[in-house]
C-alpha cells in the first residue's frame, strides 16, 4: 500500500482540456470509448500516465494510429513526442458486478456513477486528480425500455433513436471540471419538475428524478432546493450558472449525496419524505443535504480543490454554508446546539483517538478514509472562526474575492485564507495552524476579582495533547466570545468581548466590575475546544436561567447534568437535586421555546459522558445516566406530562414551532417513562398508535424498544407490517432495535443480521444495523465481547463488497485505549483479527492498522 503525501504535490505533467466520452450502456457489459485531447504542461519529457482501476482495455490509439502504450500496474503509460495529442481508449466494465459503488454501477435496475474521490478511473483511463480540468462531451446509448432517461452533466444537446430498441443522448458541459464531478445516470425514472428564476433572470429547469412510485415524496426536496438557490444569492451573491439542474435519487449509495456538476446524485434517504414516513429530523436533513450539494456548485465546482489534501477547502466551507442556511430557515439557536452535538459526538473522539488527523491532512493510504468529521465539521468550525474574527461584511468581501479570483481553478486552503485576508485587511496567518495541527485544545478558565479596583481578571490556559505523528504541539489562537454576568441580578456586565487566547497562559482584564462576576465564555461555541471553567457553587444553575447567549445557557444545563453524571459514574450513585431544579426551571420558563427546552433538558449521551472519564466502565456510565433520568422523570412527572401534552404540533405542520413541540413531546415522554416504566410504556404505545406522522411514531417506538413490556413487540411488529415495503422506513426499524437500551440488544442484533430483510450490500441497511449498534454505547460494549466480534464480522464481510463503507465501521473499535482493561483487550483482539486478515482492502487496512498503534 502506497502512502500519498501532501508535500509531494507536483503540478500535472499533462492537461486534458477536452474529453469526449461514448458509452454503450448495458448492466452487465458497458463499453466506454474516450477521446482525450492532451497537452503537455510545462517543460519536461515525461510520458502521459493515465489512471485505471479494474478496466478491461480493448483499444488504445494515439493520434488515430495504434499506440505503443504499456500498462504499469493499473496505469496506462503512453509516450508522446509532441506537446499535444489525441488519445483514444476503449474499455469494458461491468456495472452489475460493481459492488464498491464507485465508478459506474447498477442500483435497482438503473445505472449511475460515483466518481469522488477516485472513481472515474473505474470508468475510463484518465489522469484522475482534481487539478486536471476538462470540458466534457458525453454520448450514451442504451436500451430505450430499460433506460428511458439518459442524463449527464450540463445540457442535453441531442437525442435520437438507434437500432434494436436502443436510443441515445448527447450532453455537453460548458464548464471545465475535474473528473470527480463527472456523472451519468440511465434508468426508468420520473421527474418532479419545477423552475427557478435567478436574480439576473436566468430561467432554470429543476428536476428531481426518482422511481415513479416515489414521486409524491419529492416535494420537500424540491422546496428545499429552491430555498437554497435563493439563499445563496442573498447571502453569498452566488447564482446558478446552467439552464438545468438535475437531482437523481439512488437506493445504493455510499454517502449522503454527490455534487456532480448540474447532476447531483443523492442517496434516497436525503430526497424522499412525506409526513407518514419521514421524521422532522429527516426533513431537516433533506433540506441540509440538498442545500449542501447545491452550494457546492460554487464552493467545490466553480472553484475546486488542487489536491485531495485540500478537501476541507470545499467541504468545511460548504458545511459552514449549509449550517448558515439551516439556521436561517429554522431556529438558529437550536441549529447551533445540534451542530455542536455532532461535532462532540463524531469529531472530538476522532481528534483524541488513533485516527486523529489535521483538517488538512499530511498523508493518506486511501483518500476515502478522509471524508471525516474532522475535514467536514471541524473544517466548518474553522471557517466559522474566520467569520467570527472578520464579522459578516468582511467575511463576505473575502468570499467574493475568493470566488472571483479562483473561478475555474483548482485552489488550496491557503488561497482561501489569502482571499479573506486581502479583502478584509486582517492578518489571519496565525490562525492557519488550525488547518495543520490535529487535536482538540483544552482550555482552563477562572475569574479573580479585585473589589477595590472594580476589576475582574480572566485567567486562561491552554493545552493540546500529542496526536499520532504530532508529538509536540504549538500554542493555538483561540477566539472566545466572552461576557461577564452579575451574580445577583443575572444581568450582563458591559458588552460581550471577543478574546483571542494565543499564549499558553494569559490573563484578560475587565474593568467596571463591582462584584465577583460569573463567566460566560466560548459563547455560541466560538472555538471548537474542550473547556474547564472553575465555578462557584450555584453558578451553573444561575447561568442556566440567566445567560443571554442561548448556546451558553444550554451549555450550563448540560454541564450541570454532566457533572452529576461523571460523579455518578465514578461513585455509583447520582445526586440529581441540582439537575432536577434546573430542568424544572427550564420547563417552566415561558420565554424559551419548546425546541430549545427539548435540547437543553436532554441528558448527555453515554458516549459523551465516557469521553469525560479517564477509564471507561460502560455499565457504570449507563447506570448513572439511567439513574439520573429516572430521578428527573419521577420527581418532575407532572411537568413532563404537561410538556408531553403541549398542543400545537399538528402532523402536517413543519414550522420550527411545531417541530419543537414534537421534539419536546418525545423527550418529555422519555423522562416520564424513565420514572415510571409501566405508565410510560402505555403512554408511548398510545402515542405510537395515535401518531399521524413519523416523528411521533418513531419517537414513541424509540422509547418502546428499550422497555420490556408487551408493547415493545406489538409496536415493532405493527411497524414492520406497515412499512416492510419501504426500504428507508425499514432502515429505521433495524436502527431503532440496534439502539435499544436493553441487556438483550446484542442478541437481538445478532438475530437481525439473519433477518431476510437484512443485506450487507446496501450501505443504508448496513449502517442502520451495524452503524447504529456500534453507536449504542452500553450494548456495543457488552462485557462478553460479542458486540465487538459482531462488528468485526460485519467489517470483514462488507470489505469483500464495499471497502469504503466497511472502513467507516472501524473507528468504534479503535477507541480501545479508553476502556477498562477487560474490554480494552477484547476490542484490540477484534481489531487485530481484522488487520490480520489477508486480502484486506487498503481502506480497511489503513483504518484497522492505524487504530492498533
Ligand atoms: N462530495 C461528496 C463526498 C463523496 C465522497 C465519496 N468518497 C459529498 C459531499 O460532501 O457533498
Ligand atoms: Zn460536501
Amino acid at each position: 500500500h502506497v502512502t500519498t503525501r501532501r508535500e509531494d504535490y507536483r503540478a500535472p505533467d499533462w492537461l486534458v482540456p477536452e474529453i469526449a466520452l461514448d458509452f454503450s450502456l448495458d448492466l452487465e457489459r458497458t463499453r466506454v470509448r474516450a477521446i482525450l485531447s492532451v497537452e503537455r504542461n510545462g517543460d519536461h519529457d515525461r510520458p502521459l500516465k493515465l489512471d485505471g482501476d479494474g478496466l478491461a482495455l480493448l483499444k488504445v490509439k494515439l493520434d488515430g494510429a495504434d499506440a505503443a502504450a504499456r500498462q504499469d500496474g493499473e496505469q496506462l503509460v503512453i509516450d508522446i513526442a509532441g506537446d499535444r495529442a489525441t488519445v483514444e481508449t476503449e474499455v469494458e466494465i461491468s456495472p452489475a458486478a460493481n459492488t464498491q459503488l464507485m465508478g459506474l454501477y447498477a442500483s435497482g435496475g438503473m445505472l449511475c456513477t460515483q466518481c469522488e474521490a477516485e472513481g472515474f478511473r473505474r470508468i475510463t483511463f484518465f489522469p484522475d486528480r482534481p487539478d486536471v480540468l476538462s470540458r466534457y462531451r458525453v454520448r450514451m446509448e442504451g436500451d430505450a425500455a430499460r433506460f428511458p432517461v439518459l442524463l449527464s452533466n450540463g445540457n442535453r444537446v441531442a437525442t435520437g433513436e438507434a437500432a434494436d430498441g436502443r436510443h441515445w443522448a448527447e450532453w455537453e458541459d460548458p464548464f471545465p471540471k475535474p473528473c470527480y464531478l463527472f456523472a451519468l445516470v440511465a434508468g426508468d425514472l420520473q421527474a418532479n419538475s419545477d423552475r427557478f428564476t435567478t436574480a439576473s433572470g436566468r430561467e432554470v429547469e429543476l428536476n428531481i428524478y426518482v422511481r415513479a412510485a416515489d414521486l409524491p415524496k419529492t416535494a420537500h426536496a424540491m422546496h428545499s432546493l429552491k430555498q437554497a438557490m435563493a439563499w445563496d444569492e442573498q447571502v453569498y451573491g452566488r447564482e446558478y450558472d446552467l439552464d438545468l439542474f438535475n437531482i437523481v435519487a439512488v437506493s445504493d449509495f455510499n454517502m449522503g449525496a454527490m455534487e456532480n456538476k448540474g447532476l447531483n446524485v443523492f442517496n434516497t434517504a436525503y430526497v424522499l419524505a412525506d409526513q407518514d414516513t419521514a421524521t422532522d429530523g429527516d426533513f431537516d436533513n433533506i433540506a441540509r443535504v440538498v442545500a449542501h450539494e447545491y452550494f457546492h456548485n460554487w464552493s467545490g465546482n466553480r472553484v475546486t480543490c488542487r489536491d485531495w489534501f485540500q478537501l476541507s477547502l470545499k467541504e468545511g466551507f460548504t458545511v459552514f454554508r449549509d449550517q448558515g442556511f439551516s439556521a436561517d430557515i429554522g431556529s438558529a439557536a437550536v441549529k447551533r446546539i445540534e451542530d455542536v452535538r455532532v461535532l462532540r459526538a463524531a469529531q472530538f473522539p476522532e481528534d483524541s483517538g488513533p485516527l486523529a488527523h489535521a483538517v488538512r491532512p499530511d498523508s493518506y493510504l486511501e483518500i476515502s478514509n478522509f471524508y471525516t468529521a474532522t475535514v467536514y465539521n471541524k473544517g466548518a468550525e474553522l471557517i466559522r472562526m474566520f467569520h467570527t474574527l472578520l464579522g459578516p461584511e468582511k467575511f463576505r468581501a473575502g468570499t467574493d474575492l475568493y470566488f472571483d479570483r479562483h473561478d475555474g481553478e483548482a485552489a488550496t486552503c491557503d488561497d482561501f485564507v489569502a482571499a479573506l485576508e486581502d479583502a478584509s485587511g486582517v492578518d489571519l496567518s496565525r490562525f492557519k495552524i488550525w488547518y495543520s495541527q490535529a487535536g482538540t485544545p483544552h482550555v482552563r478558565a477562572h475569574i479573580s476579582h479585585d473589589a477595590d479596583a472594580k476589576a475582574a481578571l480572566l485567567h486562561l490556559s491552554q493545552h493540546l495533547a500529542p496526536t499520532p505523528g504530532q508529538a509536540v504541539k504549538q500554542v493555538m489562537p483561540i477566539p472566545l466570545r466572552t461576557a461577564l454576568i452579575d451574580r445577583h441580578s443575572g444581568e450582563q456586565i458591559g458588552d460581550e468581548r471577543l478574546i483571542v487566547l494565543d499564549e499558553a497562559e494569559q490573563a484578560f482584564r475587565f474593568d467596571g466590575v463591582g462584584s465577583a462576576p460569573m463567566l460566560s465564555i466560548n459563547r455560541g461555541f466560538s472555538a471548537p475546544i474542550l473547556l474547564d471553567v472553575a465555578r462557584g457553587p450555584g453558578e451553573l444553575e444561575r447561568l442556566a436561567q440567566a445567560d443571554g447567549d442561548p448556546f451558553a445557557r444550554y451549555e450550563a444545563i448540560q454541564e450541570l447534568m454532566m457533572r452529576a453524571l461523571v460523579a455518578g459514574a465514578q461513585a455509583n450513585a447520582v445526586d440529581a437535586d441540582t439537575v432536577v431544579e434546573a430542568i424544572a426551571a427550564t420547563l417552566a420558563d415561558d420565554r424559551i421555546d419548546a425546541a430549545f427546552k427539548a435540547e437543553a433538558i436532554l441528558a448527555p449521551s453515554e458516549a459523551l459522558i465516557a469521553d469525560r472519564l479517564d477509564v471507561v466502565v460502560p455499565d457504570a456510565v449507563h447506570r448513572a445516566r439511567d439513574a439520573l433520568r429516572a430521578a428527573v422523570g419521577a420527581r418532575l412527572s407532572d411537568a413532563m406530562l404537561a410538556a408531553h401534552r403541549q398542543e400545537g404540533g399538528a402532523g402536517n405542520d413543519l414550522s420550527p414551532e411545531a417541530k419543537g413541540i414534537r421534539r419536546l413531546r418525545s423527550v418529555a415522554l422519555g423522562y416520564f417513562a424513565a420514572g415510571d416504566a409501566t405508565a410510560g410504556a402505555a403512554l408511548a404505545k398510545a402515542q405510537f398508535d395515535g401518531a399521524d406522522n413519523m416523528t411521533d411514531r418513531q419517537g414513541a417506538l424509540g422509547l418502546l424498544v428499550s422497555l420490556d413490556g408487551p408493547e415493545r413487540v406489538q409496536a415493532l411488529d405493527a411497524f414492520y407490517l406497515r412499512f416492510r415495503e419501504d426500504p428507508l422506513v425499514l432502515d429505521k426499524w433495524f436502527g431503532l432495535q440496534a439502539m435499544a437500551q436493553r441487556a438483550e440488544t446484542v442478541d437481538e442484533v445478532l438475530k437481525l443480521a439473519e433477518h431476510p430483510d437484512f443485506t450487507i450490500s446496501n450501505p443504508n441497511r448496513l449502517r442502520a444495523l451495524a452503524g447504529s449498534f456500534a453507536a449504542n454505547h452500553w450494548a456495543f460494549h457488552s462485557p462478553d465481547g460479542r458486540g465487538y466480534a459482531f462488528l468485526a464480522d460485519m467489517i470483514l464481510a462488507a470489505d469483500k463488497l464495499n471497502p469504503q463503507t466497511a472502513a467507516r465501521l472501524v473507528p468504534p473499535l479503535g477507541r480501545w485505549r479508553r476502556f477498562e482493561p477487560h474490554r480494552s483487550k477484547l476490542m484490540r483482539a477484534q481489531l487485530e483479527r481484522v488487520a490480520g486478515t489477508s486480502g484486506l482492502s487498503k481502506d480497511v487496512y489503513e483504518q484497522a492498522s492505524k487504530s492498533l498503534v
